[in-house]
């Protein structure tokens, strides 16, 4: 059933492309723009190609790396007051849908799960996982989308007899949108989500000496993970970028409610795209993440300015992480 990788019914008519037939060229247009600006900024979409989700699948196992393993106990701790709020034969959309552990706990606790629609940037990995998934549940309907939920939410059309359609946007990637793009994307979720709801998975605002020590792992996987943009670049750009003459950078902006991720260069050093040469000060840094953190009140209005109604929050005893249930515009 997995092999169903073209999906044809698209909402939102005919004339579009999916995302992937059109992401070609995206990384070194956006790699090139840049290195051309000043102060220097890239989007974090770019760390996860099949190398980068790895990475990213290891950081989730770091000790110091809470998110992942309070928000599974969240979920699985709740799984079956989420699970009544979904309703029978309810869908679920994931948004950024790496490894697909977290949605597990919830098709555990659901009646009837009518469909998943796994939509996910790297399709090496969303396949692989949702391959995985698929054996672990036969009967499921499951139908992955490789697309960038950043430029457009393109989805086959409902299931006939399905109950609610229900986003899954778990793992505070929400944080990774400057908060105009949050408002933006959750205006659109909305829009797809019509007469359903979105159930996300925000960080919460906490003692920064915690958020420091997320983002600054001891093994160095978070580094690696940063670096890798780099690395990547040089593998599909042709760029040389010299991987030990730039340092991982992550630190609390407390004003800003938010982790931000730089490569940092060590000297003065040049890079070349595309017939460009860049040249980069000793210091210098491109941006490569903001990972904003939320108070619970925060999310609530954002949510509400979006057009969701806010319905029940789950957290952890610790209150380190939250899981809202929004219900959508009708
Ligand atoms: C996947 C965006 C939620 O911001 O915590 C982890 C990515 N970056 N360590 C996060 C990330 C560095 C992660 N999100």
């Amino acid at each position: 059933m997995l092999t169903r990788t073209l999906i044809r019914t698209w909402e939102a008519g005919d004339s579009e492309l999916p995302a992937a037939a059109t992401q070609d060229g995206a990384f070194a247009h956006d790699m090139m723009r840049a290195l051309a600006s000043r102060p220097r900024s890239i989007s974090p979409k770019y760390f996860y190609d099949a190398k980068g989700s790895r990475l990213f699948d290891r950081i989730c196992e770091l000790p110091e790396y809470y998110p992942t393993r309070t928000e599974l106990r969240i979920l699985a701790d709740n799984a079956r007051a989420i699970a009544a709020q979904m309703g029978p034969r309810a869908e679920i959309v994931e948004f950024g849908a790496g490894s697909l552990r977290k949605v597990r706990l919830l098709l555990d606790a659901m009646d009837r799960p009518a469909r998943y629609l796994p939509i996910d940037i790297s399709g090496e990995h969303l396949a692989h996982s949702a391959a995985a998934l698929q054996q672990d549940y036969p009967g499921l309907d499951v139908q992955p989308v490789v697309a960038d939920y950043t430029q457009r939410l393109l989805l086959p059309a409902p299931v006939p007899g399905a109950g609610r359609r229900v986003g899954f946007f778990p793992g505070s990637t929400i944080g990774n949108f400057m908060p105009q793009e949050a408002l933006h994307f959750l205006q659109v979720a909305g829009q797809v989500l019509r007469g359903g709801a979105l159930l996300l998975g925000a960080d919460l605002v906490k003692d920064p000496a915690v958020l420091h020590a997320a983002y600054n792992d001891a093994e160095g996987v978070t580094a690696a993970f940063n670096l890798n943009l780099l690395a990547r670049a040089n593998r599909e750009l042709g760029t040389r970028f010299a991987l030990d003459q730039f340092a991982h950078s992550a630190f609390y902006n407390a004003p800003q409610q938010r982790i931000e991720m730089h490569l940092v260069s060590r000297r003065r050093q040049q890079v070349e795209l595309g017939g460009e040469c860049y040249e980069f000060d000793e210091g210098e840094t491109l941006h490569t993440e903001h990972s904003h953190k939320f108070t619970l009140e925060g999310l609530r209005v954002l949510a509400t300015q979006a057009g969701f109604r806010p319905g029940p929050v789950w957290l952890d005893e610790d209150r380190l992480f939250s899981v809202h249930w929004l219900h959508a515009p009708s």
